[in-house]
């Protein structure tokens, strides 16, 4: 038992030192495919992708890929100073990145360490028995701590997916979510020839334990997002996801359409082009951009603004930029920019509500008022003095009438 519980101890400080690395590289990784040894035997090792997520690195037989995911909890920090208990797969937010091929068999083999049942959904994915989509009750038994559970398909769709706890908000707002890719066996014209491609999962968290109140995009806020980092004359091809569990997202591009070439792993005809993506909780869009604007750095962002901002009203959350590689980085600029010079104005807002500005009429106003001012009593007066000559007009003939009788 004394054995048991150091190998148990051993593996915890291990997977923790594993969680505190991938952290730290979430905000750092470079677009070289860096592979980690997994914490246990149980996990996928993981390389790093441009996006800021890590790829699961699967076992390959054939056409069948095996990945190994494990719920466990850890520290996830979103951004210097704001760390969560988060329940992941793989120590990692977003879970580790599932890319396959259409055709390609793919299972995952599931175990649950955390201290509460839960199951996976395959979000999107379909041409599965029922038995695999993962809703307790309905189609499988809850996965027990320390259980494990087997899920298989085959990816005849390509697009983009994701997996995710089927358990309640609490839980996925907690971190329990991936993407899974499926790379098209023909690819359309429009998807051939990129220079990119980037998964950006939009997620939430209620770290105050009420509604959502912090936002990330691939497990991190502003301004430790990750830049897409293009060329002029480069197309890249984002991949939105939205899995927070209240709130909508639309995703704003300064400078640069987004071509929509996929809502929810369906193709979208040419034509749809815009430049503010609405994303509904649970909803994919795959979009090409060109890099075709003056060279330089181009926000991308949230237009609900309450997402890209924290309690102080300072930017954070869902913020993220095209970089023209070449020209200054100046991306966590606005952050530094912004607490100096915001809480001067932030101040109305901190007032509450805006008011009515008090009457201050100018002088020509003004005069105009006095000669209407004055032009009313003249009037008046004259109203009063008629009256009063008519009133004794009428007094005198009541007196001749009274002297006349005989
Ligand atoms: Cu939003």
């Amino acid at each position: 038992m004394r054995i048991a519980l150091a190998v148990h101890k051993r593996a915890a400080i291990r997977a923790a030192i594993f969680s505190l690395v991938v952290s730290a590289l979430g905000a750092t990784a470079s677009n070289a495919a860096m592979q980690m040894t997994p914490a246990n035997a149980n996990e996928s090792a993981l390389a790093a992708r441009a996006d800021g997520t890590f790829a699961a690195v699967p076992e390959v037989h054939g056409r069948t890929k095996t990945f190994r995911l494990v719920a466990r909890e850890a520290q996830w920090t979103l951004r210097s100073g704001v760390t969560a208990a988060a329940r992941t797969y793989n120590g990692v937010v977003p879970g580790p990145t599932l890319v396959v091929n259409q055709g390609d068999r793919v299972v995952i083999d599931f175990t649950n360490e955390l201290d509460v049942p839960d199951t996976i959904h395959l979000h999107g994915i379909h041409g599965a028995p029922p038995e695999m989509d993962g809703v307790a009750g309905i189609s499988q038994p809850l996965v027990a701590p320390h259980g494990t559970f087997r899920y298989e398909f085959t990816a005849n769709e390509d697009g983009t997916f994701l997996y995710h706890s089927h358990s309640n908000e609490a839980v996925l707002d907690s971190g329990l979510y991936g993407g899974i890719i499926v790379e098209p066996a023909h690819p359309r014209a429009v998807e051939r020839g990129l220079s990119g491609d980037y998964l950006e999962i939009l997620s939430a968290w209620q770290l105050g334990g009420g509604p959502e109140d912090h936002f990330t995009i691939n497990g991190k806020e502003y301004p430790e997002t990750r830049q897409i980092e293009v060329r002029r004359g480069d197309r890249v091809r984002i991949r939105w996801i939205n899995i927070s569990s209240e709130n909508e997202h639309t995703m704003h591009s300064h400078g640069h359409d987004q071509r929509v070439i996929a809502r929810d792993a369906r193709p979208v005809p040419d034509g749809d082009v815009e430049d503010t993506v609405m994303i509904g909780p649970g909803q994919r869009v795959d979009v090409v951009v060109t890099a075709d604007a003056i060279p330089g750095t181009w926000i991308v962002h949230c237009h609900f603004l309450d997402h890209t901002q924290d309690q102080q009203g300072m930017p954070s959350g869902l913020i993220t930029a095209l970089h023209y590689r070449g020209t200054p980085n100046v991306f966590a600029a606005m952050d530094e920019s912004m607490r100096i010079d915001m809480p001067a104005m932030m101040q109305p807002s901190m007032h509450g509500a805006p008011q009515a500005a008090p009457f201050r009429p100018s002088r020509r106003v003004l005069l105009a008022l006095i000669v209407a001012l004055a032009a009313a009593i003249c009037v008046g007066v004259l109203a009063v003095r008629r009256l009063r000559a008519s009133r004794r007009r009428i007094l005198a003939a009541e007196r001749g009438r009274r002297l006349r009788r005989p």
